[in-house]
């Protein structure tokens, strides 16, 4: 499959490791977390096999339907409210387990986003998981289209802003006080693009 080949990207072997020097955040990315040949795959079964639902928001005095589809999913278990949320599938089961033995923590539910078209995005928002976590830890994986993901400083505004590529197969962990004092975006986009998949791992507590 020749979308989303970007070869420089997986050619360099680099498999680097990125670590933001950012005042009051921990972030991390890791560009060809998964192969092309993964990402593909997953790409693939997850745009293809996801229950993909609209939702309405709150915008200032009206409520609108959010510029991108989402699905959640989450374990079950007897002390968590999962709501109708199903059980995650093999290949999200799959996904997990490998960010999960990287970032060294566990997660028991996942939001998958998909960003059809350059008129989807996301708007300035910090992760709140709930209100017992004061800093919640989010790991996120992106397979398809490349989008920009923007972080800010929510008190700092000296603070400059920081824009981050996240290419198919990429992880971005937000951990520490990331979601305390910053943050992100995906911007909406005037180029031609391809849709977009990203998945964000979070433990939900009750
Ligand atoms: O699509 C992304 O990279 C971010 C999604 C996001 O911020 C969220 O689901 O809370
Ligand atoms: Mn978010």
């Amino acid at each position: 499959m020749t979308l989303f080949n970007d070869t420089d990207l997986f050619m360099s072997g680099t498999n680097g490791r990125k670590d933001f020097e950012l005042p009051d955040a921990d972030v991390i990315l890791i560009d060809n977390f998964f192969t092309k040949e993964e990402a593909d795959y997953y790409y693939e079964v997850l745009l293809n096999n996801t229950n993909w639902k609209e939702y309405e928001m709150p915008m200032y005095d009206k409520i609108v339907t959010a510029p991108r589809m989402i699905s959640w999913f989450q374990d079950k278990s007897d002390t968590i409210h999962s709501g109708d949320a199903p059980e995650l599938t093999k290949e999200l089961k799959e996904i997990r387990e490998r960010v999960q033995v990287e970032v060294k923590l566990n997660f028991n539910a996942v939001l998958l986003n998909l960003y059809r078209n350059g008129n989807d995005g996301v708007s300035w928002h910090s992760d709140k998981i709930n209100r017992s976590d004061a800093h919640p830890v989010t790991a996120s994986v992106t397979f398809g289209e490349t989008r920009m993901f923007r972080l800010k400083h929510k008190f700092r505004k000296e603070v400059p802003f920081v824009e981050i590529p996240l290419h198919h197969g990429s992880f971005l962990l937000m951990a520490g006080t990331t979601n305390s004092f910053w943050e992100h975006q995906v911007p909406k986009t005037a180029k031609k693009v391809l849709p977009r998949i990203n998945l964000t791992f979070r433990k939900v507590i009750k």
